[in-house]
């Protein structure tokens, strides 16, 4: 590889990225009575039909096959699949079955995610994450979904974002099952990872040595203030336990967790040793911690220290932590998938610069040797996003929430040039609007650094 590689190799994959709720519509699940619950930032939001991708999804493969898509991410929606505790629907997994086989007819490898978020009603009720049961439970819905998956040449994803879920589920109580518990969370977290081990069993015993891995959500962090040791500590503290603990424990064995005030363990997970084949990381954006002196001791915002104006949702827009946290990633030795990457960009004209900035990373992370296999866009649709419900608007395509009707962005077309040329123009050169205000100058390492 050259030292200033502009092209992706013919086998790099590009792809875009979806979840079942917040695309499909009609789901009746844990987040649906959340929402109900008024538990959203808007009180009276609801996903409802969401994009209608259930009754669509011929027509979104259709768009992203225009997208230069070969590979496209989707989530089995375990509330479809066994909406009774023991009672599988057998219409769904067919129709879960026909699509994955149609979205392979377009030529685009299924990417498949088991658990996004989201729970049947009964799930917390009965054999909620913190409690050994939830294990078993995980268990047999991924032994119903085998029929789905066999004979197909897909990734599969076991967990999407499992630190999010526990974080924002167990320890904030922003999200299903809304607890604020250090005990459980803990436990929750050992679960997950028992849940993890289990799906490889399951998977590996019905259909031999399908790739399979989790997504994580890794963040760049660094301090508040940058003279203060307790915002360093906690970045140095934060970084290992939100970005490493899953990969850590999936290739040792060992689930070690040292967060004081928030989590610490350290024990052995049977069957996690080497249990996954790839690296899947989702980034967004980069975090300044702060030490506070209250439990959990930790608050975080988003700066926009080089001026590039925050991203609409709020977050900084800083490519750079991407890299390094892909640099990163080098140590596990696995090959590496960017299961998500994106930008809520409301009027869509900041998105083509944002994808180039981060598939620049990409490409230096492979000049570093990192063993970047493949890019998956989030999102192909704008869709619900979850607490912040309709607002935000990620979408290569952008959707009008009222008719459903799905309209291209100007990143469409840039990704579409990248990923059917593999090489790396700048969209200015494509005749993109202009990046503004973006990219002032050259951009500082985080000050933890
Ligand atoms: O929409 C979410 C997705 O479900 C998980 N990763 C982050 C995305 C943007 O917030």
């Amino acid at each position: 590889m050259s030292a200033h590689e502009k092209t992706f190799p013919p086998d790099f994959t590009f792809g875009v990225a979806t979840s079942a709720y917040q695309v499909e519509g009609g789901i009746e699940n844990d987040w649906s009575e959340w929402e109900r619950a008024g538990k959203l930032k808007e009180a009276h939001a609801r996903c409802g039909l969401a994009v209608d991708h259930w009754n669509r999804y011929e027509e979104d493969y259709g768009l992203a096959r225009d997208a230069g898509a070969s590979a496209f991410r989707m989530s089995l929606e375990w509330a479809r699949v066994e909406p009774e505790r023991g009672k599988l629907d057998g219409a769904v997994l067919e129709a879960y079955r026909e699509r994955l086989k149609k979205m392979a007819a377009y030529g685009l490898r299924p990417v498949v995610t088991l658990h996004h978020f989201t729970h049947p009603t009964w799930f917390h009720r009965e054999t909620p994450w913190h409690l050994p049961e939830s294990v078993e439970a995980f268990r047999a819905y991924v032994r119903a979904c085998v029929p789905v998956l066999r004979g197909l040449d897909a990734l599969v994803i076991t967990l999407n974002e499992p630190m999010v879920l526990l974080l924002g589920g167990y320890l904030q109580g922003l999200m299903p099952p809304g607890l604020t518990d250090r005990t459980k969370l803990v436990a929750a977290l050992e679960n997950m990872v028992r849940a993890h081990v289990a799906a490889r069993e399951e998977l590996h015993t019905a259909l031999g040595p399908v790739p399979l891995g989790t997504a994580q959500n890794m963040m760049d962090f660094a301090p508040d203030r940058w003279w203060h040791p307790m915002d360093r500590a906690l970045v140095r503290l934060g970084t290992q336990a939100y970005n490493h603990t899953f990969h850590e424990a999936l290739m040792s064995g060992r689930l070690r967790v040292n967060m004081p005030g928030v989590a610490t363990a350290d024990l052995e997970i049977p069957g996690a040793r080497d249990s996954c084949d790839f690296i899947g990381i989702n980034y967004y954006t980069r975090a300044h911690l702060r030490f506070v002196s209250r439990a959990p001791y930790l608050d975080f915002r988003f700066k926009d220290i080089h001026r590039r104006g925050l991203t609409d949702i709020g977050w900084e827009d800083w490519s750079e932590g991407f890299g390094y946290l892909l640099r990163e990633l080098k140590r596990y030795g696995r090959p590496v998938w960017v299961t998500e990457n994106g930008i809520d960009d409301r009027h869509g004209q900041r998105r083509p610069h944002y994808i180039h900035q981060h598939l620049k990373q990409v490409l230096e992370a492979r000049e570093h040797g990192v063993d970047v296999r493949g890019y998956l866009y989030w999102s192909l649709l704008d869709n619900f996003e979850w607490l912040e419900g309709w607002g935000p608007r990620f979408g290569l395509y952008q959707v009008d929430f009222t008719t459903l009707e799905r309209r291209p962005t100007p990143a469409r077309d840039y990704f579409r040039e990248v990923a059917t040329t593999r090489r790396l123009v700048s969209p200015g050169a494509l005749g993109a609007a202009p990046s503004s205000s973006l990219y002032i100058g050259e951009a500082q390492p985080s000050a933890a650094r």
